[in-house]
């Protein structure tokens, strides 16, 4: 899953792709390097990240799903009505990081065929990483993904539709966001395909001490620990890099 935030404040790409010819481009270029899922983005879940309206969502993110009508895209968003017309635009795939919690959201999704990633976050973008905290990350993160996709399913979401997100760095320190890539393999019990966006995060920061820009081999080594896990799609910025760590690993599992 490539990623294009068409925002000007996103963590790790903010205002490159809010012109709407260079989100197009982006996402173009992103499929040749090989991703099956391009994931649009029109509202920032960094914390501090100016709020968007609705209108302005809309804006953002409909021209762009518009225009790619024959790639896969996701649509990242929280908003019922940004689902809705994400489907009607012609979106294949709701990404949404509140695990259709708000009111409204099951039922913009319901009708549809489309894919569904149900993503865990501890709290609110503004405030989530104002020391979180957990007794068992890894307990709590699955009965949380558990319980998304049982109100799915009640609902009418067929399970074939949906994918699971642990949410790394959403309401997760450094060492929560270890512990859940160190023990990812317990999510398959779950039974739903598991995505993992580990892509530049701040863990990543931490650890290297490199700025955003730099942080692409500590990227590939978690999208490397990610397939390890059992994730079984990837969010990322560098698609063309990514799919060479897939290649490395997939020829080794054959091997
Ligand atoms: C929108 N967004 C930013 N990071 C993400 C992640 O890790 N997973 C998903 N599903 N969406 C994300």
């Amino acid at each position: 899953m490539g990623v294009v935030n068409i925002t000007p404040d996103s963590f790790s790409d903010g205002g490159q792709f809010l012109d709407r010819g260079a989100a197009i481009a982006q996402a173009r270029r992103l499929a040749e390097e090989g991703a099956h899922i391009i994931d649009l983005g029109g509202e920032s879940t960094r914390p501090g990240a100016a709020p968007v309206t609705e209108e302005e969502e809309l804006a953002r993110v409909l021209p762009v799903v518009e225009e790619l009508s024959d790639l896969c895209v996701s649509v990242d968003t929280r908003r019922p009505a940004v689902m809705q017309a994400a489907l009607d635009a012609g979106a294949s795939m709701i990404n949404d990081v509140q695990a259709l919690q708000a009111p409204g959201a099951v039922e913009s999704v319901r009708e549809s065929k489309c894919a569904v990633c149900l993503m865990h976050m501890k709290g609110e973008p503004a405030t989530m990483q104002l020391e979180p905290h957990y007794d068992d990350v890894v307990g709590e993160v699955k009965a949380f993904l558990r319980e998304r996709v049982a109100a799915a399913e009640a609902a009418g979401i067929a399970r074939e539709r949906l994918v699971i997100d642990p949410g790394f760095g959403f309401g997760k320190t450094a060492a929560h966001n270890l512990t859940l890539l160190k023990r990812l393999d317990e999510f398959a019990d779950l039974e739903v395909p598991l995505l993992a966006g580990l892509s530049r995060k701040s863990t990543i920061g931490k650890l290297t001490g490199r700025p955003l820009g730099e942080r692409l081999a500590g990227s590939l080594a978690m999208a490397l620990l990610g397939l390890l896990g059992g994730a079984t799609i990837l969010r990322v910025h560098e698609v063309k890099e990514t799919r060479d760590v897939i290649a490395v690993w997939e020829a080794v599992k054959a091997a």
